[in-house]
């Protein structure tokens, strides 16, 4: 019976295919047979709202006319030619197999020469990766979802997983069941915040605030790991020094919590011998987004809550082969196969692609793409997966951008992406159902994705980005017979990885069908670290707000996230009634006292406005902290409102802090 991953949240499901249905598989370690409603929705969504034809225009005020996968790779590759490798950029996406990862990296570094190939993990991962790189010196989640039947506390900070990533939920709820205790901090009491031991509605962007409080008094009242803290890391007399000079006080108001509620926080701390701290974007998508991941592993280092069953600082990688994708090396800040840019490195990667053509420094993330399209400094843009007119924040800015490059392209297996809006030639890939390869879930297991119905014709990916690579010339390196061969090459090549840590290359493409693969197991063994003398570092953080501030004319805090059936632009999971119930699409959460005063009743269709653009929304109440809203990401129109400042280290967007005011519709 064919069995396959799911296509959409980095847990991972494995289904079976019985019946015209998609079912859990049982005997599958991460999901055990179950799945969420959104997962199984896919048998429905593979043949509907569809794009099946390659399509051309000149001029994006044109319709768009219909040609062949031949004509469309010629034109492309014909532009390529003639263009500056570093005036082409691609744009991946964490959604993206392994294998269609690995092809277009290859392509896009390695033979056209271009540096500027990042993905949309940018705007996701990003910070966690840096955070942890920095930390413990390579990018490794050092948790596992079995640890969490071995934890006595789970702090899930920022993070939404009772929609986001329902079945890990569900093992949360299991944990919590047989004893485990659950903290959720949040600014807006969400679906997880509702099941908390200890729910702590904190200030949005004061999350460093309160783990530095956290961890001074930890370190104050001696409840830290001295021995850990001596053998296995670096900096901790600096770091202490400055945390001391901290003031409490200070600390926690910025946090808007009660002493009470901090003091429950600390107490559970130290009551509980095995502990997971848990976070996805209300930390990663932020200016300070790198630190706020590094007071995380901070916290972790100190008290020793890290490479023992049951503990560790975990990062809830949110699309479903985003892991892989950082693996592969599709962003822009690596190389391939976890090797940054270096001469070495670059010698090494060139010798093993059998190319002069590897760029020398690392190229543009996400938005500086869009930054660099501006200035006029970018011809083609070849997008695959991915809607970045939709999902880059400051949408005006975006669009305008857009219209400056001369050629771009969107790989697509569906219709009706806000980017076609901007794009010349638009290539049909065959999605989950069709496609086949492998993906790595977000705690580093790698699984066999199996199709069950035919391409019809239709090319997967790789199979695309291979096509254009010959027809620039490579035939060789771009002669692949199968997705198993990608796969080959692909793992052959992760023995270039530091020490071979990232050792996918004991992993077989066929075995992985029944047992999946999960790499680095001895990573931290004997806890040494990554990084040059093998200890974790300890940084001394603070909290800058730097985002963008609430002020009269702007009185609000956006925050953006997710719904549970919905998934991102909806291309796949609006078209499918069943999921149209839970939540509505375009919804903005309010605290009934500020709709109060401003004489606004639940249900209103109201207008959201920030300095940089506006959109309709429909008010639900919600209990959520007094002048911050939420408006979920399945409002095509978010990024009209958001703003676009960078982490300046992981180039991540600050989506979840802009200023923002709401106004009645009379
Ligand atoms: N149903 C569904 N599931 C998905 C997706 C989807 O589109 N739909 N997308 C997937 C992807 S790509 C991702 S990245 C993940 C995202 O997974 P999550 O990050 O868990 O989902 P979000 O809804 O973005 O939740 C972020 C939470 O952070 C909170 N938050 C905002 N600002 C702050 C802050 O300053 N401090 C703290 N402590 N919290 C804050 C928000 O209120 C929100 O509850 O979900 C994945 N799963
Ligand atoms: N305001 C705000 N903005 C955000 C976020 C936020 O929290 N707030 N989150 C950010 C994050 S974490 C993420 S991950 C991004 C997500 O943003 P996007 O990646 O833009 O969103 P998706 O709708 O998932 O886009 C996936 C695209 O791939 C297409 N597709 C489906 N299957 C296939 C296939 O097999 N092959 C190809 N080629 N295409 C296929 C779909 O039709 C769709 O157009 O949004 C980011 N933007
Ligand atoms: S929890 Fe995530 S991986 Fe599992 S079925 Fe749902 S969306 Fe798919
Ligand atoms: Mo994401």
């Amino acid at each position: 019976m064919n069995q396959t991953v799911c296509a959409y949240c980095g847990v991972g499901c494995k289904f079976e295919i019985s019946n015209g249905k998609l079912k859990g598989v049982k005997s599958y370690p991460v999901n055990k047979g179950l799945s969420c409603a959104k997962g199984m929705s896919q048998i429905k969504s593979i043949f509907t709202n569809r794009l099946l034809m390659p399509q051309i225009r000149s001029n994006i005020k044109d319709e768009f006319g219909a040609t062949n996968y031949d004509h469309a790779i010629k034109t492309i590759a014909k532009k390529i030619k003639n263009t500056h490798p570093q005036k082409t950029a691609f744009y991946l996406s964490g959604q993206m197999l392994n294998e269609d990862y690995y092809i277009a990296n290859k392509l896009a570094k390695g033979f056209i020469g271009t540096p500027h190939c990042d993905t949309n993990s940018r705007t996701c991962m990003a910070s966690a990766v840096v955070g942890y790189k920095k930390s413990f010196g390579v990018d490794y989640v050092p948790v596992r979802i079995e640890d969490i039947e071995h934890a006595n506390l789970m702090i899930i900070i920022g993070a939404n997983p009772a929609e986001a990533h329902v079945v890990l939920f569900n093992k949360i709820k299991k944990a919590q069941k047989q004893g485990m205790k659950v903290i959720v901090i949040d600014p807006r009491e969400t679906m997880t915040a509702k099941i908390a031991d200890l729910y702590l509605p904190l200030r949005a962007g004061s999350d460093i605030d309160l783990l530095n409080l956290l961890c001074k008094k930890l370190i104050h009242n001696g409840n830290i790991d001295n021995d850990f803290i001596l053998k296995h890391s670096n900096g901790f007399n600096e770091y202490k020094n400055s945390l001391m000079l901290l003031d409490d006080n200070k600390l926690l108001e910025s946090t808007g919590l009660s002493q009470k509620q901090f003091d429950m926080f600390l107490k559970l701390w130290i009551k509980n011998k095995n502990i997971i701290t848990a976070w996805t974007m209300g930390l990663n998508q932020s200016v300070q987004g790198v630190d706020k991941n590094l007071a995380v592993n901070n916290l972790h280092i100190i008290t020793g809550q890290i490479n023992k069953q049951g503990s560790g600082p975990f990062s809830l990688t949110g699309q479903p082969n985003a892991m892989g994708g950082r693996e592969v090396g599709g962003l822009s800040t690596t190389l391939a196969v976890h090797l940054d840019y270096s001469k070495e490195n670059c010698q090494k990667v060139s010798k093993f692609w059998n190319t002069d053509k590897l760029p020398s420094k690392q190229g543009l993330t996400a938005f500086e793409m869009i930054e660099a399209a501006d200035k006029g400094e970018l011809d083609v843009l070849i997008i695959c997966h991915t809607d970045p007119v939709y999902h880059l924040p400051n949408r005006h800015f975006v669009e305008t951008a857009f219209k400056k490059i001369a050629l771009v392209v969107e790989i697509n297996a569906y219709e009706q992406s806000e980017t076609s809006k901007y794009t010349h030639i638009r290539i049909p890939a065959v999605p989950f159902g069709q496609k086949e390869g492998t993906q790595t879930n977000l705690d580093r297991t790698v699984s066999r994705v199996e199709n069950f119905h035919s391409k019809d014709g239709l090319l997967q990916d790789w199979e695309i980005f291979a096509k254009l690579g010959r027809a620039l010339g490579y035939k060789k390196a771009f002669d692949f017979a199968d997705t198993k061969a990608v796969f080959d090459e692909y793992k052959a090549m992760t023995r270039l990885s530091k020490n071979g840590h990232l050792d996918i290359y004991k992993a077989d493409y066929n075995n992985l069908k029944s047992k999946p693969f999960v790499w680095g197991k001895e990573l931290y063994k004997n806890n040494r670290f990554f990084t040059q003398n093998k200890k974790a570092n300890l940084f001394f953080i603070r909290n800058k707000n730097l985002s963008e501030q609430p002020n009269e004319k702007y009185p609000f805090i956006l925050l953006t996230g997710r719904t549970r059936d919905q998934w991102h632009t909806g291309s796949k999971t609006a078209q499918v009634d069943t999921l149209l119930h839970h939540k509505p699409i375009e919804f903005v959460e309010m605290n009934s006292a500020d709709a109060l005063e401003l004489d606004i009743n639940e249900n209103d269709t109201v207008w959201a406005i920030s300095k940089r653009g506006k959109l309709k929304v429909q008010v639900i109440f919600a209990n959520i902290n007094r002048k911050t809203i939420f408006i979920p990401v399945s409002h095509k129109e978010i990024n009209y409102l958001t703003d676009d400042k960078l982490d300046p280290l992981s180039k991540e967007p600050d989506y979840n802090h802009s200023g923002v005011r709401i106004e009645k519709i009379v």
